[in-house]
């Protein structure tokens, strides 16, 4: 009898010298934050990729604040989910056996930190950080709301009033720069540094386990054909298709909340 995609998967992993995994939105869905091309990727009138772009902050810096500052205060109440815990204890099984593990995330949740995954490459920065338009400097920030000026702000309602913010309202370094959220925006290049070690994480990996993105990003989704090239086992949790699912040896279909703490309970042998 052919071996199950699940037996499959499970002794390639156990086997595994080096692992790589990607993670998108949808890693983060059963915790609570909306996926960006889901239901859950409108906020008012605008498709959250439209907010996420040099032009919308050049347009509307108050804007392109209040969608984030919404985001943070929906963050805040969000925990981390099995599946976010699963990656986190298979990450800590792996190092203690010495052999090598890299998280990538395009999220800027901040959820694999909280389950405990250290260092994961956040390919897309960071909701919890700013950075100064004047001095350049990178600070951790959880002020919510950004400023006071935002307190009460937000609403994803397209009917709620949109509101201008003056440059005096928006938040400010120690430097009297504008602050803007340290996240990498479409049309914006990654930092050279992620890439690397994205790249060094995937550059020979036995397995790549790809969760919950639709893989239409790039350079993120350019990850999964450089493991292929690689000769990596490639595996995909999604509750649907994605744009490498064809790529895919193996693909389990379903949330990842439900899927991971079992199909990852396996210790290096
Ligand atoms: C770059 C941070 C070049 C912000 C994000 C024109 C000019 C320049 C570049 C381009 C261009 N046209 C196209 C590009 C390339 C562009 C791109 O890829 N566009 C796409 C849309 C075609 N990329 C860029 O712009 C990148 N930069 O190329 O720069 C350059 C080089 C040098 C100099 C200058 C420029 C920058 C891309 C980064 C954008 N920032 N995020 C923020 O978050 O606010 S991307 C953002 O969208 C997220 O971070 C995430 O990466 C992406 C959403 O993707 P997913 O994570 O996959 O989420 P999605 O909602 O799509 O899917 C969720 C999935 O989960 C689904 O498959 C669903 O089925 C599944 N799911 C749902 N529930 C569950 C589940 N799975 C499991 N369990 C569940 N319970
Ligand atoms: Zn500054």
């Amino acid at each position: 009898m052919s071996e199950t995609s699940r037996e499959r998967f499970q002794s390639t992993l156990c086997r595994a010298r080096k692992i790589a995994v990607l993670t998108g939105a949808g890693v983060s869905a059963e915790s609570g934050i909306p996926t960006f091309r889901g239901a859950g990727g409108l906020w008012r009138r605008y498709e959250a990729t439209s907010l996420a772009s040099p032009e919308a902050w050049r347009r509307d810096p108050g804007l392109v604040w209040e969608f984030y500052n919404h985001r943070r205060e929906r963050a805040l109440g969000c925990a981390p989910n099995p599946g976010h815990h699963a990656l986190a204890q298979l990450e800590a099984r792996w190092r203690e056996a010495g052999r090598a593990f890299t998280l990538i995330t395009q999220n800027i949740d901040g959820l694999h930190e909280k389950a405990g995954s250290r260092s994961p490459v956040r390919l897309h920065g960071s909701l919890w950080q700013v950075r100064c338009l004047s001095c350049g400097s990178v600070t951790e920030n959880r002020d919510v709301p950004i400023t006071p000026a935002f307190a009460g702000s937000g609403s994803p309602d397209p009917e709620a009033p949109a509101r201008r913010f003056t440059a005096a309202e928006l938040p400010r370094c120690g430097c009297g720069g504008v602050l803007r959220p340290h996240v990498v925006w479409f049309g914006e290049a990654l930092q050279e540094s992620d890439l690397a070690a994205a790249a060094a994480g995937v550059e020979g990996c036995d397995l790549l386990l790809v969760v919950g993105t639709s893989a239409v990003v790039y350079p993120a989704a350019g990850f999964v054909p450089m493991a292929k090239r690689h000769g990596a086992l490639i595996a995909e949790v999604n509750v649907e298709p994605s744009a490498i699912s064809g790529l895919c040896d193996v693909v389990f279909t379903g949330g990842s909340g439900a899927i991971l703490p079992s199909l990852l309970d396996v210790t290096p042998a």
